[in-house]
């Protein structure tokens, strides 16, 4: 029997496209075929570092811009032992936001580069599938209203989706651009399709580095 690892599939795009419902339905729909899945989501508040980033974003604390890059990314470094083990076990991985958030974010003030931004990622496990849930900020705000955390403000989302589509030219990535203006089933059903696709494909390469 040929051993088959978990592949690792993100889910990026703006606040209110839906990231984190798709997530939960698509370890669903996985685990509902028989396949092992689990939920990731960055940042992961629970750790140290994920608790000065908490303290940040609910702006209980201050701190300089690269800084708090330093932060995010240090986060998700802090998980690559235990997402290589989920692979290497067979686990399928969904993860809500990854490095391309981190990018997206800190480029979008101003002063960073998008090269600087992408550096202290380099090395991550690379995702064998990056689907981008794609919202106007139009029909974003029709959604509700922003809460109280920073960075949720209308014209800084405006600029996180410009650096998505900047984001969205590196074709090393495996990219997938879902409409995410239909209804929750829809989106869904995209989702699962191309999850299904990726793992048919990607469960017998090697995993790839950022
Ligand atoms: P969420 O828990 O998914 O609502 O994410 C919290 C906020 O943090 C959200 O506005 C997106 C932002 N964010 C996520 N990852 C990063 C990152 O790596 N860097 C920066 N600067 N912001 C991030
Ligand atoms: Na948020
Ligand atoms: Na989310």
């Amino acid at each position: 029997m040929t051993f088959r690892r978990g592949v690792l599939i993100v889910l990026e795009g703006v606040d209110r496209a839906g990231k984190s419902t798709q997530c939960a339905r698509l370890v669903q729909a996985l685990q509902q075929n028989g396949r092992r899945a689990e939920i990731i989501r960055f940042p992961d508040r629970t750790t140290q570092i994920g608790q000065l980033i908490s303290s940040y974003l609910e702006k209980k604390s201050n701190l300089e811009d690269h800084t708090v890059h330093l932060l995010f990314s240090a986060n998700r470094w802090e998980l690559v032992p235990l997402i290589r083990e989920k692979l290497e076990q067979g686990i399928n991985l969904v993860v809500d936001r990854y490095a391309f958030s981190g990018v997206a974010f800190t480029s979008a003030k101003p002063g960073f580069s998008l090269d600087w931004c992408k550096q202290p990622d380099v090395g991550l496990p690379k995702p064998d599938l990056v689907m981008f849930l794609q919202l106007s900020p139009e029909v974003a705000a029709q959604r509700g209203q922003f809460g109280a955390e920073r960075y949720e403000i209308s014209s800084f989302q405006q600029t996180v989706q410009q650096r998505f589509e900047e984001i969205r030219n590196d074709t090393s990535i495996n990219w997938k651009v879902i409409d995410a203006s239909r209804s929750i089933e829809e989106v869904h059903t995209d989702i699962k399709s191309a999850s299904e696709k990726t793992i048919d494909v990607a469960q017998h390469l090697p995993v790839g580095e950022l």
